[in-house]
């Protein structure tokens, strides 16, 4: 059934003690993608570049995004050329400091020293952590350009050692990249930069071209097209590729309770809002009068109406809703059962209600902290799961581009300990050869 239309700029509003069990399923749900559709579309295209390598990855790029470039020069090397990446000298204070914060927090995550376990007297387990050799980080061109992306994907490579780091942007008109995104890309160390997007490029970095490098694992946000190329790549065995996650529309939830400033809360949907035309932003409103609720609409309208990006608010406004509940319970329940990628705590005392978050890609406490922030400069990443994997999934960070190796080492007294367990269970297998693996060093043990 459709929705009522509502007017523009503001948003549709339900309240938990009304709303039938049924109503509020409906509200946890994701707009639902045509998989089947896109991936049909997609598979030729990740063929085409699989089986014809740059000629075709050159033939999409002017099908697609109607840039004519040749193969020789589709893909960069690093060293790259510092002309490509002047930019204004505040624009490069601020992308040095969100580096830095970046790097700090991501750097903060690595595990410097191997785990070391003596199990049982003689029995050593270890564990030491390798980088995932190479990587790809796709970020997306449309309708902005995403330094930040490049900043977000760039640093937990750099940080897990990463030896080669291939980055895929769409070009611009004009077939160059964005000196800023350079200019993050020299910072990350990257080692070749491909000026190609969509689901040709992601093919390109899965299975290599003649100038592409082959990576082991791709990360990034996307389009849907990305997202199914991504997809359709990890589950080819010959191209032996692992993906960070699903991707899906951007998405935030904000609890607020009556006492927080509404400019604030209008202020950090509409920034998640104007991402894109599938964007969808949740108010969780604890204790909301109806004087609140028009406060709020008005708001909407203030703020809304004379954004830039205004014709895109509108659509994600229109999908978008605000929930009225009772409680703090209430919402923290609602919240976990949503699983958003991002979530504001926009009330007294937001830290102590993170011991009880469950799902939520970021979290974000207090009036002070705007998803922005956190998008751009704090230090947290901001490639984050979407559409309800927070169950499941991390945002990406610096276990993203890492493994882990176990070891062990047995000494003898070590396996005359273990190796009854051992034997008894492989006979409980049926697995002699394994039994017997244990059972010819045992006697040789046994014997003195
Ligand atoms: N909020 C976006 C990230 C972003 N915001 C990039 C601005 N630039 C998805 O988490
Ligand atoms: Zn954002």
């Amino acid at each position: 059934r459709a929705p009522a239309e509502i007017e523009p700029f503001t948003m549709r509003v339900h309240s938990k003690k009304t709303a039938s069990t049924a109503d509020l399923a409906a509200l946890l749900k994701r707009p639902i993608i045509k998989t089947d559709e896109i991936m049909a579309r997609v598979k030729p295209i990740v063929e085409s570049v699989r089986a014809r390598g740059n000629a075709a990855l050159v033939e999409f790029t002017s099908k697609f995004d109607g840039v004519t470039i040749d193969a020789e020069s589709i893909v960069e090397r690093a060293p790259f050329d510092p002309r490509k990446m002047e930019l204004d000298p505040n624009v490069k204070a601020a992308i040095d400091l969100a580096y830095d914060n970046v790097f700090k927090f991501h750097d903060a995550q690595l595990d410097r020293e191997p785990l070391v376990v003596e199990t049982m007297p003689g029995v050593v387990c270890s564990r030491v952590v390798r980088p995932i050799e190479r990587v790809g980080l796709y970020i997306p061109g449309g309708t902005a350009v995403l330094p930040s992306s490049t900043l977000m994907l760039g640093v937990p490579a750099k940080v897990a050692g990463c030896t080669e780091i291939v980055l895929a942007t769409p070009p611009r008109k004009d077939g160059t990249i964005a000196p800023e995104i350079m200019y993050v890309a020299a910072k990350i160390g990257a080692t070749a930069v491909l000026k190609a997007g969509g689901a040709q490029a992601v093919a390109a970095m899965a299975y290599g071209t003649e100038t592409v490098p082959k990576v082991d694992k791709i990360c990034g946000p996307g389009n849907q097209y990305v997202t199914a190329a991504k997809m359709i790549c990890q589950s080819d065995s010959s191209a032996l590729l692992s993906i960070d996650m699903p991707a899906g529309p951007s998405e935030l939830l904000v609890v607020a309770d009556a006492a927080a400033d509404i400019r604030y809360a209008v202020s950090d949907l509409l920034s998640q809002a104007e991402h894109g035309v599938d964007s969808q932003v949740v108010l969780v409103a604890v204790g909301f009068a109806q004087s609140d609720l028009d406060a709020l609409q008005a708001e909407l309208k203030r703020q809304a109406s004379v954004l830039p990006r205004a014709d895109i608010v509108k659509v994600s406004l229109s999908k978008s809703y605000v929930l009225v509940v009772d409680s703090m319970d209430e919402a923290i329940a609602f919240s976990n059962e949503y699983a958003p990628e991002h979530l504001i705590l926009n009330v007294d005392n937001a830290r102590s209600y993170v011991p009880r978050i469950v799902s939520a890609g970021s979290v974000f406490l207090g009036p002070f902290s705007p998803e922005s922030c956190g998008d751009y400069a704090s230090g947290t990443n901001h490639t984050l799961p979407t559409y309800g994997y927070a169950r499941m999934y991390s945002g990406v960070n610096t276990h993203t581009f890492l493994k882990h190796i176990t070891t062990q080492e047995l000494t003898k007294e070590g396996l005359d300990r273990i190796g009854d367990c051992v034997t008894t269970l492989a006979e409980v297998e049926a697995l002699e050869a394994h039994r017997n693996a244990v059972a010819i060093r045992l006697a040789d043990i046994r014997r003195r």
